[in-house]
């Protein structure tokens, strides 16, 4: 079975956007290959963070992946800074990127251009995650298509480490998902409903209080007309409801339709609040359970005994390879 390897940063709070757009894919994909998920920590600390505040996101993120359908029956799940052999193999990595190479990242570019200040680990940021995917021996990396150029950058490193002390490393592809349902923010349907944004009645957290979140969808902004039709030009308030609804109901934009044929918005928008309302009550109610009891621990405990073993092992064989020893 092929291995694939998802990293997720914790910055921000995960909205019902991130929900529709990304987790349900995952979801499709640990039922295809052999999964890898893990949370991104060392990835965050290359811009200032609050300790607290990341440690608080990290648990958060854990279990919200968990509770929304990740399982970890399918998918080795664990935090990248308890595998001390990452940034070891990311290290001997960096030893055989160029400098030229790192520096023409487009991340790297826009956000040391914001910040006169920036880190070295903004620079080598893609060789940490080249580290990431080439220590499984990983074959597909779903990413954004902000990503693309970061897997990119491994697959070289891999091609030149295997040319320069022989065959170590699979050669990773970028797998970009197929763009998932863009969730709009509810108050400007225009823009994205995004974490980052501060647009409290816009953005729907999955760890919104089930009733606020049921009022924003009912004081969602909408047009003056009075049918269920799909329209994202002329009617991108009703859309929205409309992906929102038919992505968590696993239906077509067409039985929607149908299925609200002359109601008026009222109607709609209450049978929108109540799927929403049931998906995230029941993420809330396993988030729950995995956040107060010790289930969680122990999922984590066994993803990163596998990851280290794994690990361990490659930074052996590229010890060996270069030359590493007494
Ligand atoms: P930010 O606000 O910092 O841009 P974000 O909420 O857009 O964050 P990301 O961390 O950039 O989230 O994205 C995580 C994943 O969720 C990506 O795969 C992205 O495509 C998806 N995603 C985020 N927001 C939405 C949305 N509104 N609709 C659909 N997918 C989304
Ligand atoms: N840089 C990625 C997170 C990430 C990642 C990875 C993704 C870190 N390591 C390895 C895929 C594979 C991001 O910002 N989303």
């Amino acid at each position: 079975m092929k291995k694939i390897l998802t990293g997720l940063k914790p910055t921000g709070e995960l909205t019902l956007g991130n929900y529709i757009g990304a987790i349900v894919q995952m979801k499709k994909l640990q039922e295809e290959y052999d999964s890898y998920l893990f949370i991104a920590d060392m990835h965050a600390i290359t811009v200032n963070q609050d300790p607290k505040e990341l440690k608080r996101r990290i648990r958060d993120f854990l279990a919200l992946y968990i509770a929304c359908g990740i399982d970890p029956k399918k998918n080795i799940i664990y935090l990248q800074s308890e595998n001390e052999f990452i940034p070891a193999i990311s290290w001997m990595l960096e030893c055989t990127t160029y400098y030229g190479e790192a520096s023409r990242m487009i991340q790297f570019k826009e956000k040391s251009k914001k910040n006169a200040n920036f880190s070295v680990g903004l620079l080598t940021y893609p060789v940490l995650m080249a580290a990431d995917i080439l220590y499984a021996d990983i074959d597909l990396v779903p990413v954004g298509i902000d990503q693309k150029q970061h897997v990119e950058l491994a697959r070289d490193i891999a091609i030149r480490f295997n040319k320069m002390y022989g065959d170590t490393f699979v050669i990773p592809e970028p797998l970009i998902s197929k763009e998932g349902t863009k969730i709009k923010d509810l108050k400007d349907p225009t823009k994205k409903m995004s974490k980052s944004e501060d647009s409290p009645n816009g953005v729907i957290a999955l760890l919104d209080d089930l009733e606020a979140a049921r009022k924003k969808i009912m004081s969602a902004t909408t047009d003056s007309e009075m049918s269920i039709k799909f329209d994202e030009e002329n009617k991108p308030g009703i859309s929205n409801l409309m992906n929102i609804y038919a992505s968590l109901t696993e239906k077509s934009i067409k039985e929607v339709e149908v299925e609200f044929e002359g109601c008026n918005y009222g109607t709609f928008k209450k049978a929108v609040a109540d799927v929403v309302v049931d998906t995230l009550s029941k993420i809330q109610e396993r988030y729950h359970q995995l956040i107060e009891g010790n289930e969680l621990d122990q999922i984590i405990d066994e993803g990163i005994a596998i990851s280290r073993k794994i690990a361990k092992e490659k930074f052996e064989v590229m010890k060996e390879k270069m030359g590493l020893h007494r």
